[in-house]
């Protein structure tokens, strides 16, 4: 009872100091506030330019200890090489071994965080596999012919990138994918709740868009897109990360003839050439579209599926 008390006042005295704060900078801004809200104030300039690793990011490194000198191998269970899967819903069966250093994907309850694998089917944006030890589930997979690549990541998103690490298998589906059409909409969009009163399934998976394979050669080189995705709030957005995976083919800085393009919104075209992740910082708030392109010696995109050109729509939060 005690406790509670405590904690009471303890939240009563920081709600009186907010209520102070906020009525004090009203009281002595006036002009700032009104401009700054103004909702027709048009878009300042984004001016990106290449930051290092926060140390947000080398303070985790070192927490990990020798984590992220693992060497994370892959083997995809399931689904197996060229199977034919009846129904909509493919399960996603992982096996890790190598070097691991400790490294085990997991996600911590109480921070929503932790080591995961990232799992893309054909070539949508990941989803994040933290428990290894039950099946991912990907469902309403259309049918046809699907890509399936993974490969293990840190808390931080950025991908392990030695061999080994990354898997890839095409598989088809067949039959169902056409049976679950009532909880995906004609653009491929996924209803909100296609449960129908059913408590949710206890596994991690993901309703997929619709999509099918690119024509990929796993043999020629590949590039996979890995991030940015999705949204970045305040501090998370500054700066952003840039990491993809890449088989068969070495880049310039590397000691080979690749380059990785990148494009941000319509600015100029900017190049990585060593296969490591790099941090933009300098995003203002909205909808920014990230392109990523494997480029060959002579500066052309180097065409294997329609997956080594990628664009993806990021939302900045500011
Ligand atoms: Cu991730």
């Amino acid at each position: 009872m005690g406790r509670y008390r405590h904690l009471l006042s303890v939240s009563l005295a920081v709600t009186a100091f907010a209520l102070l704060f906020a009525s004090c900078s009203a009281g002595t801004s006036d002009n700032a506030g009104t401009t700054a809200t103004s909702a027709v104030t048009p878009p300042p300039t984004q001016m990106l330019t290449l930051a290092t690793r926060p140390q947000k990011i080398l303070e985790l490194m070192k927490a990990r200890g020798e984590q992220d000198e693992a060497k994370p191998s892959l083997k995809i269970v399931s689904p197996g090489k060229d199977a034919v899967i009846n129904g909509s819903k493919v399960e996603v069966k992982l096996d890790l071994s190598g070097d691991l250093k400790g490294y085990m994907p997991h996600k911590d309850p109480a921070t929503g965080k932790g080591n995961h694998i990232h799992v893309i089917l054909d070539n949508q944006p990941y989803e994040a596999y933290y428990e290894l030890g039950q099946p991912f589930e990907l469902r309403n997979v259309v049918a046809g012919k699907h890509t399936l690549r993974v490969f293990p990541s840190r808390p931080w998103h950025e991908s392990y990138k030695n061999d080994g690490a990354f898997q890839m298998v095409t598989f088809t589906v067949k039959g169902g994918g056409d049976a679950s059409k009532p909880t995906t909409t004609n653009s491929g969009q996924t209803m909100a709740n296609n449960n129908s009163g059913a408590t949710p399934p206890p596994r991690e998976g993901k309703d997929v868009s619709a999509s099918t394979a690119g024509e990929v050669d796993s043999a020629k080189p590949l590039l996979t897109y890995s991030r940015p995705k999705g949204e970045y709030k305040d501090a998370d957005a500054d700066p952003i990360m840039i990491d993809f995976w890449l088989t068969g083919a070495k880049l310039k800085g590397d000691g080979g003839e690749y380059r990785v393009r990148y494009i941000v919104d319509d600015d100029d075209p900017k190049f990585v050439d060593k296969w490591e992740p790099i941090w933009l910082s300098g995003w203002i708030g909205g909808k920014h579209t990230v392109r990523l392109e494997l480029l060959d010696k002579e500066g052309k995109p180097v065409e294997n599926g329609g997956y080594n050109t990628t664009s993806r729509e990021i939302s900045v939060v500011k």
